[in-house]
């Protein structure tokens, strides 16, 4: 299998759900499902946070959602867990600036999919010279998702890595719901991806639903 193309990786990030079982109000299945009903174009798996699921209880619940996303051809992506995403045989991985180095990680994972999160022109470049196929770039607005999660840049930080130069696919994170996603696109994002504006949502389906319709429109 040969690498995602540029275009095909802009397509699938447009509506990106990311979730883990201490995200989910609902039944984390339910909650996915949902999702998918509601046309997201790409799932990542990211058990994180207190009382996450750790060992053979991470790998089945995962397992569990990967076999959703097989049915309804939505790729799988792994949040962090090289080994995980290799055992599972998943579409890609996602990892962090303080997560294994980029380059070793393409290395280990072959042609599937590498995500990268970066918080500026430096590590994004850094990202795309270590063989990236999107970035992640936020967090875009304040977020209670992510622990550790650095300052809100606004979208303006789309529009300047794109300003400077930065063409690969690029998906916009933290704090975007379906009021502020259109704005985001329109700073230059290939698409959003979110954990709350879904997971924590009482119709996962009606709010996937708002921002499959938000971003195309604004597309
Ligand atoms: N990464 P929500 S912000 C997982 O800035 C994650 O890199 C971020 O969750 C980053 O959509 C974030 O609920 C949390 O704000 C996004």
């Amino acid at each position: 299998m040969a690498r995602i193309a540029s275009e095909a990786m802009r397509e699938r990030l447009k509506v990106y759900f990311i979730m883990g079982s201490t995200n989910c109000k609902k039944q984390p299945l339910e909650v996915l499902t949902e999702a998918i009903d509601g046309g997201i174009t790409l799932f990542q798996f990211r058990e994180k946070g207190s009382g996450a699921l750790v060992g053979e209880q991470k790998y089945e619940f995962a397992r569990q959602l990967q076999n959703i996303c097989k049915k309804r051809g939505i790729p799988f992506i792994v949040n962090d867990d090289v080994e995980l995403a290799l055992a599972l045989d998943a579409d890609g991985v996602h990892i962090g600036q303080d997560d294994e180095d980029a380059r070793i990680v393409r290395e280990k994972i072959g042609d599937k999919i590498l995500g990268v999160s970066a918080h500026n022109l430096k590590e994004a470049q850094a990202a795309i010279a270590a063989g990236a196929d999107y970035i992640g770039v936020g967090p875009i607005y304040p977020t209670k998702s992510k622990e550790d999660a650095k300052k809100a840049q606004g979208p303006e930080i789309i529009r300047f890595l794109r300003g400077q130069g930065v063409d690969i696919p690029l998906v916009a994170i933290g704090g975007i719901t379906a009021e502020n996603a259109g704005e985001v696109m329109n700073a230059g994002a290939d698409g959003v991806s979110v954990i709350s504006a879904i997971a924590s949502a009482a119709s996962p389906f009606l709010a996937a639903k708002q921002l499959v319709q938000t971003v195309f429109n604004n597309d």
